[in-house]
């Protein structure tokens, strides 16, 4: 595929976040306003929610990205919670989360976003991030770095802060949906190991600078390539949280590995396997994989498979 096509598809991606973003925007406007009618509607899980607005933006997207590209792929959070069966294929593939921090919608805070992912032979090759209530559009295609806005090169910091030691990082991390106690309990865990001191018994312990959440994968990830955190790690996401938050962060010169304990595995995460470990830019890749390493010491073993498992995923 030439540069000028993908430059098509990032251009047409960027004006399609950026129109879902408004629908997301008018609906939390008119929430606010006391006129909004946005029924929340409920999967199975009561921590895993839904709306209207995500399922109306996931048709707007879909319609806008099959009248323009009939020949295209698509997998969607919505559609694919519907049942609707979903195939990964080397064909040119739109993934899309019509809003990535859905709880946070229903709330009000303020940190939602839609996200457009677009791989090519299987390679995620272009992402936008648009958060229409803070009007941040992230955005990044293979090859040609990552923007804030269009015109803001990221990271934002030039050159990179130093990356030296766990103890000096910015964490974020998500509870997520998966309430069983044993992923809890894990997840605390390694909460209280990224916060604590080390001693005898906690040898992992980072006492690092602190952790933050956003409830959104997406930004999270736009958060790491823009650098104002350092680590983001987080089990139980899905490609369509990811897809176009991992172009955004390897564009930015960060990296994004495989978040379980395996402390060998410094490929790029594929964006199916739901746990997910990503570091900012540095000056070299080295303190990188050490961040990694470190936080791999701590991060415990927690299954994530793609089908439900009765009673919650074991850890
Ligand atoms: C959300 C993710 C977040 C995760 C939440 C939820 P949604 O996606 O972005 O990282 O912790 O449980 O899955 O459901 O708002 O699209």
């Amino acid at each position: 595929m030439s540069q000028q096509e993908i430059e098509e598809y990032l251009q047409f991606a960027i004006q399609l976040a950026q129109d879902a973003g408004a629908i997301i925007k008018a609906a939390v406007d008119s929430r606010m306003a006391g006129s909004g009618s946005n029924i929340e509607l409920k999967k199975e899980n009561p921590t895993d929610l839904v709306t209207e607005t995500d399922k109306a933006v996931e048709e707007f997207i879909k319609a806008r990205l099959f009248k323009t590209y009939p020949s295209h792929k698509f997998i969607g959070e919505e559609t694919f919670a519907s049942g609707e069966k979903t195939e990964f294929t080397q064909e040119p593939t739109w993934i899309v989360d019509p809003i990535d921090g859905t709880t946070n919608f229903i709330h009000g805070y303020p940190f939602v976003a839609v996200s457009i992912g677009f791989t090519l032979n299987k390679i995620p090759t272009i992402g936008v991030v648009f958060n229409p209530l803070l009007n941040e559009l992230y955005s990044a295609a293979k090859g040609q770095g990552a923007y804030l806005n269009n015109t803001i090169k990221l990271p934002l910091f030039n050159p990179p802060q130093p990356l030296t030691d766990l103890s000096h990082c910015l964490i974020a991390t998500e509870a997520g949906s998966d309430r069983s106690k044993l992923v809890i309990d894990a997840k605390i865990a390694a909460i209280h190991d990224m916060l604590r001191k080390k001693d005898e018994h906690h040898p992992f312990a980072a006492e690092s600078h602190s952790i933050r959440t956003t409830g959104s994968a997406a930004l999270n990830l736009c958060n790491v390539a823009k650098g104002v955190v350092d680590v983001y790690w987080e089990v139980g996401c899905w490609e369509w949280d990811v897809a176009a938050g991992m172009v955004i962060v390897a564009e930015s010169g960060g990296l994004v590995l495989e978040g379980h304990s395996d402390k060998t595995e410094t490929d790029t995460a594929n964006i199916f396997c739901r746990k997910y470990l990503a570091i900012r830019a540095a000056l070299d890749r080295e303190s990188q994989l050490h961040i990694a390493s470190q936080m791999k010491d701590l991060i415990p073993a927690i299954d994530a498979p793609r089908a439900p498992v009765p009673g919650g995923y074991k850890a």
